[in-house]
């Protein structure tokens, strides 16, 4: 199964980690795209159903019990969101062809948000959170999705963003195009690699290793107690050649980045396999 956590992972999360209050973005530039808000909770997502066609600011607020991501899939050729949660559990190494994963805001703890700005073109698609219950479900398999269609029609052009780091992601590494300081900033993630990846971005402790945070979550661990560290936001999966942006306030301190995803051939978190990184930010 993909992404099956030890039932400690979100209730030490919880216990463990959710301080620090609800992390706020300061004021958005003139020229952001417009934002579209869900809310996440146990177990969906709520927000609006039919949204207009161009680029956007997706949010997604936690008011639940539990860290929540909204990974955005684009559905081909009719198929529904009942038919891709019956292909991922069937393959959930590998994702369906007609189902393209195109980011979304990642995992971020009750209480608090994550952003992403995306181009979304005319089509079906559907929400998804991958973090599990406290038995290690993942939460997809509980229900937690929504379809929403985004219309037909011309989208508005938009300005480009410029970014202020580029994150680039390979079979199975992170390069940051340069350091990231302090301050409230936006992020390119770029997927230069063959598998679908994610960039879970996590605040560690001053000493903390984002490999142990990652073994915290992995499958088929025993619980070790609270996971080292507090997920704060990033790009959920990302296809092959796909891109997408985050915004977020870094403050000084040690973070790290994170793929959970699995591995098309072994079904190993690709953190194992190289995607895990740690820096600072001053
Ligand atoms: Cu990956």
């Amino acid at each position: 199964m993909m992404r099956i956590l030890p039932g400690c992972t979100v209730v030490c999360l919880v216990i463990g980690l959710a301080v620090g209050g609800e992390r706020e973005v300061v004021a958005a530039p003139d020229d952001a795209p417009p934002l579209i808000s869900y809310e996440a909770f146990e177990y969906g997502f709520r927000g609006p159903d039919r949204l207009d066609p161009g680029k956007v600011t997706l949010q997604v607020v936690d008011t639940g019990q539990q860290s929540h991501q909204m990974q955005l899939v684009k559905l081909e050729s009719g198929h529904t969101a009942a038919d891709f949660a019956s292909a991922v559990k069937a393959e959930p190494r590998r994702f369906p062809a007609w189902g393209r994963l195109m980011g979304g805001p990642n995992g971020v703890v009750p209480g608090t948000r994550s952003k992403t700005i995306q181009k979304l073109d005319p089509g079906d698609y559907v929400l998804v959170c991958w973090m599990p219950d406290p038995t290690g479900a993942p939460h997809f398999t509980l229900g937690m999705t929504k379809s929403i269609t985004v219309a037909a029609g011309t989208p508005k052009p938009a300005p480009e963003i410029a970014p202020d780091v580029t994150i680039t992601l390979a079979d199975f590494a992170y390069k940051l195009s340069k350091p990231i300081t302090a301050g409230t900033r936006t992020i390119k993630v770029v997927n230069e690699g063959q598998q679908v990846h994610e960039t879970l971005v996590v605040q560690l402790p001053p000493k903390g290793s984002i490999k142990a945070f990652g073994e915290a979550l992995a499958p088929g661990k025993p619980p070790a107690g609270s996971p080292p560290g507090k997920p704060v936001g990033g790009v959920v999966g990302l296809a092959p050649g796909d891109h997408a942006l985050f915004q977020m306030a870094f403050t000084p301190g040690r973070y790290g980045l994170l793929c959970l995803f699995p591995d098309h051939e072994t079904g190993q978190p690709h953190f194992e396999k190289g995607m895990a990184l740690e820096f600072d930010v001053k």
